[in-house]
């Protein structure tokens, strides 16, 4: 059976669309409706009750997280090398960014994309706003003063975590009072070279034409 994705384009289904592309897996995208205020597809609840893509159909069930998928898929086809084993030193710290960027970073997004979640008054609004704009801000510079002058977030080994790095980036909104890529040179790198992977270019064609035209 092929794998199956609960998807919407720029959200974090992406990510794990990447994955797939770089396993050379086949797959079926199932289009799914995740805007403000619209109704969410029973079959998606079903699955995550959350309502939040992405969600992987596989032979044995569902999954959603996207940080859960990633490394589910990076350790399935170990032949890639885009996780390092579970017995490899990197590990512990290909797992620190993987969560790291899903219960901090993502959050703070979230915070910023859904501040209403996060208010108990409409009165808060703004500075719930504000301060996860900043938030953002610190977050992103701790990853770009970890990565320093390496090639990789591991270091001098690429990784799916890079490809979450990436993924990341294309969330920052000027509309959103979030901090610019520019202010994170070591991001920026990673980012050029992740963007140049066929996988990338692939599933995130739309994205780079618009940037390029912008
Ligand atoms: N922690 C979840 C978050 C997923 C998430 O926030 N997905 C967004 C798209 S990027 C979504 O479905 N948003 C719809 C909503 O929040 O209602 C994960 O990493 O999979």
């Amino acid at each position: 059976m092929p794998y199956r994705l609960f998807y919407a384009d720029g959200s974090a289904a992406m990510g794990a669309r990447v994955i797939l592309e770089e396993v050379g897996e086949t797959y079926e995208l199932i289009e799914t409706e995740i805007g403000a205020g619209m109704p969410r597809a029973p079959e998606l609840l079903a699955l995550n009750p959350n309502g939040w893509v992405p969600v992987l159909l596989w032979e044995h069930g569902a999954i959603y997280e996207c940080g859960a998928i990633v490394t589910f898929l990076c350790d399935r086809y170990p032949e890639f090398r885009l996780a390092p084993a579970a017995n490899d030193a990197d590990r512990g710290v290909f797992l620190q960014w993987l969560f790291f960027f899903s219960s901090s970073l993502q959050t703070a997004y979230q915070m910023t994309y859904h501040t209403d979640r996060f208010c108990e008054s409409t009165a808060d609004h703004d500075s719930v706003q504000q301060r996860s704009a900043r938030r953002l801000h610190e977050l992103w510079q701790v990853v770009n003063d970890a990565i320093g002058d390496s090639n990789w977030m591991l270091g001098d080994r690429f990784s799916a975590a890079d490809i979450y790095l990436f993924m990341l980036t294309t969330w920052l909104s000027e509309e959103h009072n979030h901090p610019s890529v520019e202010n994170f040179p070591n991001v920026i790198r990673i980012i050029d070279a992740v963007v140049e992977r066929p996988s990338v270019r692939k599933v995130y064609s739309s994205f780079i034409k618009e940037r390029s035209e912008a």
